[in-house]
């Protein structure tokens, strides 16, 4: 029947449809541009770097975030008194509803204490962000640190 044939059609594109829907929402956060800067064998911590995107009607907060690669990972906030540069470390943080929060030199950063292998360029470090209930898993590649030098020179 021709109009059975036209109902489960329909019935296709709406599933379809729903189907694509669903998927997108399952990915309101995103965290891209991770890396790190290269830092010479001795030196036990490093810094981390990237961007975290909340495409959500609803502020998200990130409670911790974790390396097999590292004893600890903090997330710091370097502020400047008086001439002087301190990190401050965040509990949490909140990244807002419909907004983006950027990690970089001189401002957010993640402070990876205690390496526990050798890290050198062209490595990958996982990084895990738990946001609420979920879990986010990112590579973040080690880079040269004169990209970074090069990047921020309007800061000096
Ligand atoms: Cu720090």
């Amino acid at each position: 029947m021709f109009l059975k044939k036209y109902f489960s059609l329909l019935w296709v594109i709406f599933v379809t449809l729903f189907a694509t829907t669903s998927i997108q929402a399952s990915e309101p956060v995103k965290i891209t541009d991770a890396w790190i800067p290269e830092a010479p064998p001795v030196v036990k911590v490093m810094a981390g770097y990237l961007k975290i995107s909340n495409s959500t009607a609803n502020d998200i907060v990130i409670t911790q975030v974790k390396s097999a690669d590292f004893e600890t990972v903090e997330i710091h906030q370097t502020v400047e008194k008086d001439g002087m540069a301190r990190m401050l470390k965040q509990d949490k943080l909140v990244v807002p509803a419909d907004s983006e929060v950027v990690f970089q030199r001189g401002g957010l950063h993640l402070m990876l204490i205690n390496k526990k292998r050798a890290l050198k360029k062209g490595d990958k470090v996982i990084l895990n962000f738990s946001v609420g209930k979920s879990r986010y898993r990112v590579a973040a590649e080690v880079k040269e640190a004169a990209i970074e030098d090069h990047s921020h020179h309007h800061h000096h």
